[in-house]
């Protein structure tokens, strides 16, 4: 991918564990490596088909300035938000933050810490089967929509579909939306749950009636098979009810375990089974 560089911009900032950091200040010096396609403004000549660098150094320090952080962790998780939620055309970046002046009585040239953040697609199977079902999918998506750093891009159509599991319940309303999301999956996961508490999801029977679902189908093209999350879906590709949906939205997506695409997936298990 194409990038842009800044490297070592001065900034006079207040970020610091001791109260003299904080009253004081001191020198900083940060660098970004912004990575996104430079191929239409290199063509074009055209200033808006990329990021203006003056403009870009100038937002940084205004941002790096706004808030006096304990650690410079904190001031280059931030920046690196601010910057990719303010460019739309930067897809990830890097962030560097040296402090030459850090005060632990010894000489040293920096101390330095670097992170890497960038925008995610992810895949979220929504379900409801209590109480007002479209309007615990529309409450839910609304709220996955105002998270920070997130933007809900696709929503499927919605369908009421027969109980799948545990038999003895009302029908479902299903949807799958396709998400831009910073956060990381366990990051994403956590929010989600969040989510579902505030619309009164409560965990009673497993697979039971609940007001609001939501689970993390795809997460880029990642495999995860930590305790608390499992992607892909460990049933996605069982259930009519999550393919029928996301074929709306990605017919030719890859499955990355399957090696194979939703529309072929939900082709084979439509043959066998109704929704
Ligand atoms: N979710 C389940 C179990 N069974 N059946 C349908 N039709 N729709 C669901 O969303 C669903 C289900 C567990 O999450
Ligand atoms: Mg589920
Ligand atoms: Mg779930």
């Amino acid at each position: 991918m194409d990038k842009i560089n800044i490297e070592d911009l001065e900034v006079y900032a207040y970020h610091g564990v001791n109260p003299e950091e904080k009253a004081m200040g001191q020198k900083f010096l940060i660098s970004l490596e912004l990575s996104l396609d430079l191929e239409d403004a290199g063509n074009s000549d055209d200033l808006d088909k990329t990021v203006n660098y003056g403009e870009l150094c100038l937002a940084a320090e205004e941002e790096f300035k706004k808030e006096k952080y304990d650690l410079i962790e904190s001031a280059a998780e931030k920046l690196a938000q601010f910057i990719l939620n303010k460019y739309e055309l930067v897809k990830s970046i890097k962030v560097c933050i040296k402090k030459p002046w850090a005060p632990i009585g010894r000489p040293l040239r920096y101390a330095s810490v670097e992170v890497e953040r960038g925008w995610h697609t992810a895949y979220i199977a929504l379900g409801s089967n209590l109480g007002d079902k479209n309007s615990y999918l529309k409450d839910a998506i609304d709220k996955i929509d105002k998270l920070p750093g997130t933007i809900v891009k696709k929503v499927s159509g919605m369908y009421e579909t027969k109980p799948v599991g545990y038999l003895e319940q009302d029908n479902f309303l299903n949807c799958v939306i396709e998400i831009k999301t910073l956060y990381s999956p366990k990051k994403l996961l956590e929010q989600l749950m969040i989510i579902e508490q505030i619309l009164k999801r409560e965990r009673i029977i497993k697979w039971g009636p609940r007001t609001i679902d939501l689970d993390i189908i795809f997460y880029d093209d990642m495999v995860i098979s930590s305790e608390e999350l499992i992607v892909p879906h460990p049933r996605m590709h069982e259930r009519l009810f999550v393919l029928k949906p996301l074929n709306d939205i990605a017919p030719y997506l890859m499955h990355p375990l399957l090696n194979k695409r939703i529309m072929n997936i939900f082709e084979e298990l439509s043959r066998v089974s109704e929704l």
